[in-house]
């Protein structure tokens, strides 16, 4: 009998318990170990009714990602619910932690679902490119109507307890999971309440199979950000089957479906993107039993746009903050931009309307570095220049208490610089949030050449308290995600001079799926920022200049690669940007041609992946799965796609070397070489992802 799945019989109850950490995946072994136990409690005359119930943290989680694409073993999990739904007695799913995708399904399955308080129930399948595998898209619509469960399974956000009882989704919520159940399903059988599946109960389904525009306009709704991704459109379209199609016809089609989804390359990316953000969070290189700094007290230094940002984030978690500014005038406007953003996000319901106070409170506003004093942990977020960074770090090694971790918050500069002004450099390192940082997802924790080992794990838990991604990664200009935006940006450069424009390259660059290009994303950021850093560096890029030199510094001057109407975001191609393309080419002898998007895709991002390559070399990121977390949590790169390491495995690194080749050969660019790492693994017909799985424990 099956050993992650036991069964004990309680007062003429069995309790079905699977027990695989560390989530109770549905893998076949729990499968097969679910559909042994309901058959034998089916057949037991001491046995009136079953509880589906798990030990540990939580409820199941979902079918076993890591079996997907591997040979199917029986049974599936529809065998498993189908035994559940004609076994002829009462059965319940007693549900805590959470009840996800296959997890959710299975309980779908079942007569009556309780669960704890705590408890999310949702169907994520969505976010790993897929679609409810088992039945969700039929069931759920039955249980809480077909509108709201568009919206569920199409967006894959979870709901609470509370939220799923007054849908209906469970029956009620009990104390603790498999006792509450017990004592439900004896209410059921004293008050001889029908035992009525899901399956054979369309009562939520009339209001819409009478009237369909009010589902066709929540399918809308919730398909609307689908941009470019299959799963969400599936996904509505299964629910749409629920009006007009009967079950089992139904549940054969999502299947199809399924198996359809589970091979496509947009899932592959997605599953790809789930485990490497597992992976990035675990840092290596520490040796075993070091442990986190603990982390009460923080305190940040600026309460600019990003100094504000990153206290929010802390404050949102619950964490206190002592904000820092040089002066009253500064920390009111800080705090103040601070009250607005949340008051905003209260306003459009993103919180409850008494949380901006809330979370004020959390934030101390000080005048003077003296008041670091308490913190177990400072983060520097000041102007990005390294006399101001140097300044700063000078006077927190004087106020900061022992044994406090000190951070930056630096987009670019040499950390190790930094540290050197301090005497306690093994106390110094890097956490680079992105902007906006109350909401971006990545922090790249820069570990510099002398940080210690602790300090390095203490970031990284601060920055998955205060629900961030981290990613530790090593001391070069501008780090992982920023070294390989330069090289993105270079090519643009040259991608104006060789004849494209900047809206046909941005263009290229958001069907690619990006939610920018980069001259609108430039004008976003202000031009000015990268003209002033080129300048300290004594680079020059020809026709990026020309355009600041005429005052075209972005969005803030309604111009820049675009021109932008007053009061407007929305970029309007402006010829004036072509003449000072044509003029600084004449000027500079070049001759402009006809550029193809294909060309635009390959000069943009094969560069970046090469750059990736060079990063691995140097040990800066430590996998290319890294590499990958960081575009898809910090810049946005289209979760569908899996982040640029991953990409160029689906092209083919030999295709990449050998293009790679041909421009650096035709644009007499040597700086399009392949790297050496690139070129070894093309010529071995092996894979970025050859290197995660060298690095991996899965
Ligand atoms: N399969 C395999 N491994 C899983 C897993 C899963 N479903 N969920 C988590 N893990 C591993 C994870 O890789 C990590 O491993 C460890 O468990 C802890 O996870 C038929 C098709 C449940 C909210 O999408 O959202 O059902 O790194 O670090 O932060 O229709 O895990 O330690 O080696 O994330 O506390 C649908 C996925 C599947 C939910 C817990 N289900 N999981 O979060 O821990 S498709 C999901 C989560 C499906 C059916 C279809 C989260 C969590 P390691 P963790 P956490």
């Amino acid at each position: 009998m099956s050993e992650v799945v036991k069964l004990a019989v309680t007062d003429r109850c069995a309790v079905v318990t699977i027990d695989s950490p560390p989530v109770n995946a549905l893998s076949a072994a729990v499968r097969r170990g679910i559909l042994e136990r309901v058959e034998a409690a089916n057949v037991d005359a001491a046995v009136d009714c079953i509880v589906i119930a798990c030990a540990g943290r939580t409820f199941v989680a979902g079918a076993d990602i890591t079996e997907f694409g591997k040979p199917p073993q029986s049974p599936s999990l529809n065998e498993v619910i189908a035994a559940i739904e004609s076994c002829g007695k009462l059965v319940i799913a007693a549900i805590h932690g959470t009840a996800l995708g296959g997890g959710l399904e299975l309980a779908l399955g079942c007569h009556f679902r309780v669960a704890t308080n705590d408890a999310k129930l949702g169907l994520p399948e969505v976010k790993l490119g897929l679609l409810p595998g088992a039945g969700g898209t039929q069931r759920l619509p039955r249980a809480v109507g077909p509108e709201f469960a568009v919206k569920m399974i199409v967006t894959g956000e979870p709901i609470g307890a509370a939220e799923a009882r007054e849908r209906g989704l469970i029956d009620d919520i009990v104390e603790r999971p498999a006792d509450g159940a017990i004592a439900f399903a004896k209410r059921v059988v004293a008050e001889r309440r029908p035992l009525l599946l899901l399956r054979n109960d369309d009562s939520r389904l009339a209001d819409a199979r009478a009237d369909r525009s009010l589902f066709t306009a929540a399918a809308a709704a919730a398909t609307k950000k689908a941009r470019g991704m299959n799963a969400p459109l599936a996904c509505a379209e299964a629910v749409s089957w629920t009006l007009d199609t009967p079950f089992d016809d139904a549940l054969k089609r999502e299947r199809e479906t399924f198996l359809k989804l589970v091979v496509d390359d947009q899932s592959k990316a997605q599953r790809h993107a789930f485990f490497a953000e597992r992976e990035a969070v675990k840092v290596q290189g520490v040796p075993v039993g070091v442990k986190p700094r603990p982390v009460e007290r923080v305190a940040i230094i600026g309460a600019g746009t990003m100094g504000g940002g990153i206290a929010m984030a802390f404050a949102n978690a619950g964490i206190p903050v002592t904000l820092i500014e040089t002066g009253e005038a500064q920390l009111t406007r800080g705090l103040g931009m601070m009250q607005k953003n949340w008051e905003a996000t209260a306003a459009r319901g993103g919180i409850a309307a008494d949380e901006p106070g809330r979370r004020m409170v959390l934030i101390d506003g000080k005048v003077g570095l003296e008041h670091i004093r308490d913190a177990d942990l400072v983060i520097e977020a000041v102007f990005e220049t390294m006399a101001i960074k140097k300044d700063v770090f000078t006077a927190i090694d004087a106020h900061a208490k022992p044994g406090a971790v000190l951070a930056t918050n630096t987009s670019y500069l040499d950390i190790n610089e930094i540290a050197a002004v301090t005497r306690r450099p093994q106390d110094v390192l890097g956490m680079h949030f992105f902007s906006p940082a109350n909401i971006m997802k990545l922090c790249e924790i820069v570990r510099a050449d002398k940080t210690a080992a602790d300090a390095l794990l203490t970031a990284a838990a601060v920055a998955k308290r205060i629900r961030k991604t981290p990613v530790v990664v090593g001391v070069c200009h501008g780090f992982v995600g920023n070294r390989m935006l330069a090289v993105r940006g270079l090519q643009g450069e040259a991608l104006l001079k060789s004849g494209a424009l900047p809206e046909q390259v941005d263009a290229v660059i958001t069907r690619y799926g990006l939610p920018m290009g980069p001259f609108a994303m430039g004008d976003l950021a202000g031009l000015d920022i990268g003209w002033r850093s080129r300048q300290d560096r004594g680079i020059r890029w020809d026709i990026a200049d020309a355009i600041c030199e005429a005052g075209r510094l972005g969005q803030k001057a309604s111009k820049g690669y675009y021109r932008y109407e007053a009061g407007s975001r929305a970029p309007i191609s402006d010829p004036e940007v072509e003449k000072i393309i044509d003029d600084t080419c004449r000027r500079l002898g070049l001759t402009r041609r006809a550029i193809d998007d294909q060309e635009i895709l390959e000069r943009m991002i094969y560069p970046m992946i090469n750059e990736g390559a060079r990063i691995l070399e140097e040990d800066i990121a430590a996998r290319p799965s890294d590499i990958d977390v960081i575009w898809l949590y910090g810049y946005g790169w289209p979760i569908h796609r899996g982040g640029p390491m991953f990409y160029a495995d689906q092209v083919g690194l030999k295709h990449i070397v050998g293009r790679l080749e041909f421009y650096a050969d035709h644009l007499n660019e040597p700086a399009l070489r392949p790297a050496a790492l690139l070129a070894r693994l093309a010529s071995e017909g092996a894979t970025f992802a050859s290197l995660n799985a060298a690095k991996s424990d899965r």
